[in-house]
């Protein structure tokens, strides 16, 4: 069985052995599907994943813009279109300076999986730009959304390729990248989820993969006779996963201690409220500013420059800012401080070395593909809307959110059990890899 993995491995490797972040995602769905493959009789001899490791289409542009200063601009523009067997492509856009193909393609890989197991008709892409929005001007912004959405525009649609936020793009720039497309196409369609309230959004879609992660963790907490209530959580990030995350388990009775960003990480030990968190993200959301701002306004709280917040103790650790930033040391000291759960809100946040030290203690530890799942459903919910051209109401929404989070933790025990402790992480591939591997066999080779 080794033998097989490692064979794998080495032959996807030498076609992508310079994308790590891409590698780091196939080892890890190998590891746990290749055996269950080899145990399923259906599968032999067709190459599934081999066939799923090769994106469908890779698309790589150029964006040129310009700046307030008049200066010309280039970044790279891509789309990866992973996996279409059970719906058109859906995944986020990511603009950020350290966005790579590696990147997309991991990301666009966790998507196809995530997707299925949503159990909405949604196959699995991604994209973005090594665009960088930090410190530009709204009219910066706008410009280069509109120069992205140029070119992706020829490859995108309603039942094609449905794309969305994902770090550094959000409300604002899916309004900028809806009205070009609009414009070029002279059609009004859900072509992006994501979307304003008032031009076809969802309710509950910004609030979702946060509040989703929430649920989960709470799911996991269930299945052990234990709750959130009362307990004590670190959350990493402060963008729109963090935000929402924190405001679900201030909701629900726990107490939020620690938000981080890129310049570090605040430690506010009387726990963040409600009305600290609409600080965050007025500060965050409008004023665009750095998380270091919370402890002139919160001077009881405290700052850590540069670092995340893994040290500070918890009974639950959300890691929801961006890849592998949760590393074996980290693991080591959450498990020390006597951490229970970890629910990812970011994907693949936890490097291998540390996912391995939380299965030893046989923690709860759930991936992002199944944690984070919640703010792909909601657009999946979203586009359903858009055709209905009908929008549900927030409880409705709420509450479908609440039972696929659900749904997702079944299918997660239901093939993760491992005499009475649950490998969510196999559970995840495997469910997430059946609906996807039926529907190619059914279409043959193509
Ligand atoms: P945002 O852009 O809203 O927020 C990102 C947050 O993470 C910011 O606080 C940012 O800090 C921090 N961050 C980003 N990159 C780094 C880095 N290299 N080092 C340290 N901190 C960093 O993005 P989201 O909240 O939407 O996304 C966060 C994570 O959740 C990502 O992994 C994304 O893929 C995942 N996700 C998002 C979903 C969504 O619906 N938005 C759905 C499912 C998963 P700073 O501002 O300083 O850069
Ligand atoms: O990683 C993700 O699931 C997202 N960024 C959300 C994708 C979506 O299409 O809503």
């Amino acid at each position: 069985m080794k033998k097989d993995i490692e064979n794998f491995i080495a032959e996807i490797d030498k076609k992508n052995s310079h994308e790590p972040e891409f590698m780091q995602a196939v080892r890890e769905v190998s590891e746990t599907l290749i055996p269950y493959i080899i145990s399923k009789k259906i599968y032999h001899g067709k190459n599934i994943l081999m066939r799923m490791v090769e994106p469908e289409r890779v698309l790589m542009f150029r964006v040129a813009w310009v700046d307030d200063k008049g200066e010309i601009r280039v970044n790279r523009g891509y789309r990866v279109q992973m996996n279409s067997a059970i719906g058109p492509y859906k995944g986020g856009l990511r603009f950020h300076p350290s966005v790579t193909l590696s990147i997309l393609k991991f990301l666009a890989f966790e998507q196809v999986f995530k997707n299925s197991l949503t159990t909405l008709p949604m196959g699995g892409g991604k994209g973005g730009s090594d665009f960088d929005p930090k410190g530009k001007s709204d009219g910066e912004i706008m410009r280069f959304c509109q120069g992205f959405m140029t070119e992706l525009y020829r490859y995108i649609g309603p039942n094609t390729d449905i794309p969305a936020g994902d770090i550094g793009v959000g409300g604002r720039e899916i309004g900028y990248m809806f009205g070009q497309y609009k414009k070029l196409k002279k059609e009004f369609t859900g072509v992006l989820t994501g979307k304003g309230l008032s031009w076809g959004g969802s309710l509950i879609r910004p609030e979702a993969t946060g509040y989703g992660a929430v649920y989960f963790a709470e799911n996991m907490l269930n299945h052990v006779n234990n709750s959130i209530k009362g307990k004590t959580v670190v959350i990493s990030g402060s963008g729109n996963v963090a935000q929402y995350a924190a405001e679900k388990c201030i909701q629900l009775s726990a107490k939020v201690v620690s938000l981080s960003d890129s310049s570090g990480s605040i430690y506010d030990f009387d726990g963040i409220n409600q009305e600290k968190l609409n600080f965050v993200m007025d500060l965050k959301n409008n004023k665009r500013g750095r998380i270091y701002e919370y402890v002139k306004k919160y001077p009881k709280a405290k700052f850590f420059k540069s670092q995340t917040p893994w040290n500070f103790a918890c009974d639950i650790a959300m890691p929801c800012a961006t890849q592998n930033e949760l590393k074996l040391k980290d693991a080591e000291i959450l498990i020390k401080n006597g951490c229970i759960c970890i629910s990812e809100g970011a994907n693949m946040p936890c490097e291998p070395d540390a996912i391995a030290v939380f299965k030893n203690h046989k923690i709860l530890y759930a991936p992002g593909k199944a944690s984070n799942a919640g703010g792909v459903a909601v657009s999946g919910l979203e586009m359903a809307q858009n055709s209905l051209r009908y929008s549900w109401s927030r409880e409705e929404v709420d509450s479908k959110l609440k039972d696929i989070m659900k749904n997702i933790h079944e299918a997660c025990l239901t093939h993760g059990d491992e005499n009475g402790y649950v490998n969510y992480e196999k559970g995840a591939n495997i469910a997430g890899f059946i609906k996807v591997a039926d529907a190619m066999l059914a279409q043959g080779v193509v």
